[in-house]
């Protein structure tokens, strides 16, 4: 393929960082978000190997064989580092535990006292940086030329949930009423979580990491008003700092749940792309590719139900978005009971569609 002088690395022409630029590759690229994890048997075998799942997280060579596990098998147009968005509260300081089948631990963080706890021990990441060069060297050798690596962080707002909650919370009760009750103490915990991240995102940037990826999985829980100042100024801080370092690495900003705020996030956040769950219609979304990139939006359980629930659901989201700026990809995570057939098959639809 033809190179245009200012764009001078051979990443430029990658599928996947063409249409977080805004253009229009020669075929919709795609991923999914937890590409990696437990539904697939090579992952379940390495992690019995490993001990845990935080040992092959801080094992570059762990993470980087994990990581290539779905390229090797799909062929996906981007790889995701393999590691976790808990990383962060591991390395200010807070103990995290993830036992088999449950999900993380944390020891909580209720108030403004709380937080003299807090300080990043950088070399707790510097495993992580490894990996993400341990990657790159990987796509190299085994010549996955067209597929981009994406570094990733949570977003402050929906770590600050796991800080604050010890773990999962369906109703995030402690973060929500701290926030609201003392948003000065509340907006410290913010500042520490999103200063760490502005370091760690440019770290893995400076690794190898060729986009990355902000997510926020609980952006949704919030009121208006939470959700202008947790969710969108943060990140607007993140997009900024990284962009002033880094002006051609795309960030896509996944504000999960957001509804009918995703356009105000867009555009005060700044971010390159815009990742959209499974409850965005499709309508709202070829409003929102108008102005961004955009990625997804595929419901994660038709990718585990497979069959006619996969394929008219693949078929209708490439038809509404495929002929804009646009990557493929799920409204959330892979689910650990997904068949991997059923991955081979959505591979199939999306490269059958670009044909
Ligand atoms: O038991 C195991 O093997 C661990 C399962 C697992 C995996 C594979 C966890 C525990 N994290 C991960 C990896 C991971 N996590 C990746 C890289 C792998 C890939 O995408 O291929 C990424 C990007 C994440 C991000 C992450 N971790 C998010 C944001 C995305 C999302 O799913 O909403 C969140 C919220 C977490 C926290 C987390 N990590 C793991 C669990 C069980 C949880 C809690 C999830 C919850 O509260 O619902």
């Amino acid at each position: 393929m033809k190179q245009t002088p200012d764009q001078n690395s051979a990443s430029a022409e990658k599928p996947f960082l063409t249409a977080l630029r805004g253009g229009r590759p020669a075929r919709v690229p795609f991923w999914l978000m937890r590409q990696a994890g437990r539904y697939l048997p090579e992952y379940r075998d390495l992690r019995a190997k490993a001990g845990g799942f935080l040992d092959m997280v801080y094992n570059p060579s762990h993470a980087a064989e994990v990581t290539l596990q779905p390229l090797r098998r799909y062929g996906m147009d981007a790889a995701i580092l393999f590691s976790d968005i808990l990383v962060i509260p591991h390395a200010l300081g807070q103990s995290l535990e993830f036992a088999e089948g449950e999900g993380p631990k944390l020891d909580p963080i209720r108030d403004g006292d709380d937080l003299g706890r807090l300080q990043l021990r950088e070399h707790m990441l510097e495993p992580i940086y490894e990996s993400v060069s341990k990657i790159r060297g990987f796509m190299r050798a085994e010549y996955f030329v067209d597929a981009a690596l994406v570094g990733f962080a949570g977003a402050p707002w929906t770590v600050a949930t796991y800080m604050v909650e010890g773990g999962s919370s369906r109703e995030m009760i402690h973060v929500k009423s701290w926030a609201y009750r003392d948003p000065e103490s509340f907006s410290r915990l913010i500042k520490i979580v999103t200063k760490a991240t502005i370091h760690y995102l440019s770290r893995q940037v400076k690794a190898g990491a060729e986009a990355v990826q902000l997510f926020d999985s609980w952006a949704g829980v919030l009121d208006d008003d939470g959700y202008q100042r947790w969710v969108i100024e943060p990140a607007k801080e993140i997009v900024q700092a990284l962009r002033a370092e880094f002006p051609s690495v795309p960030v896509i900003g996944f504000p999960r749940g957001s509804g009918q705020l995703y356009g105000r996030y867009a555009a005060e956040t700044g971010v390159s792309a815009l990742g959209l769950d499974a409850q965005v219609p499709l309508a709202h979304a070829q409003e929102l590719q108008k102005k961004i990139p955009v990625q997804g939006n595929l419901d994660p359980v038709r990718l585990l139900a497979g069959g006619n629930a996969l394929e008219t659901s693949c078929k209708r989201i490439l038809e509404a978005l495929g002929d804009g700026p646009f990557v493929f990809n799920l409204g959330h995570g892979v689910i650990k009971e997904t068949p991997p057939e059923h991955v081979a098959e959505l591979a199939r639809i999306i490269r059958e569609w670009n044909a």
